[in-house]
């Protein structure tokens, strides 16, 4: 087994496998920024390595000075959560010819899985439903005749994209040869690669993806769905299990396509395969796999009973996956929201500053996962992200309820927040439906406005703030009297 893991990774995410690192009992080491040194995940880990700037690429992309902490920490392993080099092939190797641990799949598995061009062919050859359309063309005239024979409205793509960058809807012929310019120029200065592929684009579609999960000797299987649809500028913002779309018959297909993508490329650990799905034809098709952990693994987590960091680190170890599909269930309803540090009203622009206030609801099924506490500084230099807001109920009318009252209860003041936003979606008849389609948020879902709120509630959170100093809660009225008070000081108590 694995006795110390370095986490490349900040956030939220460091945290939470620095949690399952400690139930395993295993060492943990944060690694961080010169923006970081304060940060909740240096706080929390056994030990912590300075990388440099606060630059990513001074920091957490820094592959040499990542494997030089490694070394100098006797760490074995490195988990990698997501973003940054999670997806880097070149990083996988180095860290396996380091003699370390990549806590995530081989480095094949996600040069592999990394070009979607080349995915798409392997995908097709595998028998798994791909989009209609054509990888590999090069003139303006090849992607005419192409187009022609989809049917407008056809999408443009980066084949060494992902994520929605570099893609282009064409709705008519008229505006083909432009959108290919601008796909390749974007293309090519985003990845240095300016090869596209063009597809059917489905408009009023769903985005489901299944989770994967295998181990070393060759067991693979699937942990069903999400539902990912909830979408702003190809950020998820809200996501779920079981979607509120599948049927038992389609689930069990789409899992053993997703299963049988992942055998493809030799896949172990955890991932994630996306699909899109047209609700009107019921049909479902691969649009690529993401070879990391996801921000929304927990709500798999809270539907399967699996702690996926557990798994992901015993299987990097060499264990075998102890459970076959016909052990695996769903149990109720997970929705995760996430709370961004960003404002609604201005065109959702992150919004930096020091959390003031920072509580976070509890209760029966409510799980947060987040990298803050009052007094930290939200910073640009990194995602705005200030925590997930998990909830598990019953059944999906009770988890939006549940999901409801914890944004109600979540109070940040200090930055702007996503949540009253949230809260409006959850609101609506479309999404209690579970009509929301990819395009619903930023179509059918752009007049909402922030309701005002009312100048009592503002003059408390002003308070409240107040006897909020440097960063340390302090009680408004200091009790000088009580000899196990925190906050008790000698002399002048005003700082
Ligand atoms: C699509 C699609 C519709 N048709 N491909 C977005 C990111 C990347 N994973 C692929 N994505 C999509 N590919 C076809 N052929 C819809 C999406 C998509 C999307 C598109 C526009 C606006 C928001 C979106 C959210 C999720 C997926």
């Amino acid at each position: 087994m694995l006795t110390k893991i370095l986490i490349a990774n900040r956030g939220e995410i460091a945290i939470r496998i620095m949690r399952a690192c400690r139930e395993l009992g295993i060492k943990t080491i944060a690694v961080y920024s010169e923006a970081d040194h304060n940060a909740q995940h240096v706080q929390f880990a056994d030990e912590a390595v300075l990388l440099g700037g606060a630059a990513p690429k001074e920091s957490y992309l820094n592959v040499e000075a990542l494997l030089r902490a490694a070394r100098d920490s006797q760490a074995d392993a490195i988990h990698p959560g997501y973003g940054f080099l999670s997806e880097n092939a070149s990083f996988a190797a180095a860290v396996e010819s380091a003699n370390l641990t990549f806590i995530g799949p081989s480095a094949d598995s996600i040069r592999a899985m990394g070009d979607k061009a080349e995915s798409k062919i392997l995908m097709k050859k595998a028998g798994v439903p791909t989009v209609p359309g054509y990888e590999g063309l090069e003139t303006y005239e090849e992607f005419l005749k192409a187009a022609n024979e989809i049917g407008y409205p056809v999408l443009v793509k980066a084949a060494a994209g992902g994520g929605g960058k570099g893609m282009r809807v064409v709705n008519a012929e008229s505006e083909l040869k432009e959108a290919i310019e601008l796909a390749r120029s974007e293309a090519r200065n985003a990845f240095g690669d300016e090869r596209l592929l063009i597809e059917k684009y489905l408009a009023e579609a769903h985005h489901i993806e299944i989770q994967v999960f295998g181990d070393k000797h060759g067991n693979l299987v699937h942990l069903f769905e999400r539902e990912c649809s909830v979408q702003r500028r190809h950020q998820k913002i809200i996501e779920e299990s079981p979607s509120p779309l599948l049927t038992p018959e389609l689930r069990a297909k789409m899992g053993e396509a997703a299963v049988n993508a992942a055998k493809t490329v030799g896949y172990y650990n955890a991932g994630t395969v996306e699909f899109i799905f047209d609700p009107k034809t019921q049909q479902y098709y691969f649009l690529e796999m993401n070879t990391r952990l996801q921000v929304e693994h927990p709500v798999t987590e809270l539907v399967t009973g699996l702690d996926l960091v557990h798994w992901q680190i015993r299987i990097a170890a060499g264990q075998k996956f102890p459970f076959s599909q016909s052990d695996l269930h769903q149990h109720g309803h997970a929705i995760e929201c996430r709370v961004y540090a960003e404002d609604p009203t201005t065109g959702f622009l992150p919004s930096t500053g020091k959390l003031l206030q920072f509580i976070q609801p509890q209760g029966p099924g409510i799980r947060v996962d987040s990298g803050f506490a009052a007094g930290d500084e939200v910073t640009h230099f990194y995602d705005p992200l200030l925590a997930k807001l998990i909830v598990h109920a019953g059944n999906r009318e009770d988890a939006i309820q549940r999901m409801q009252n914890a944004l109600n209860d979540f109070i940040v003041h200090g930055v702007v927040t996503n949540m009253d936003y949230m809260h409006a979606v959850l609101e609506t008849d479309d999404f209690k439906q579970g009509k929301v389609t990819t395009r619903w948020v930023e179509t059918k879902f752009g007049e909402w406005s922030i309701p005002q709120p009312e100048l009592n509630a503002l003059i408390a959170a002003a308070l409240a703030d107040v006897v909020f100093i440097g960063g340390k809660a302090q009680p408004a009225v200091s009790n000088e009297t009580d000899p196990f008070n925190p906050w008790k000081q000698t002399g002048n108590y005003r700082n």
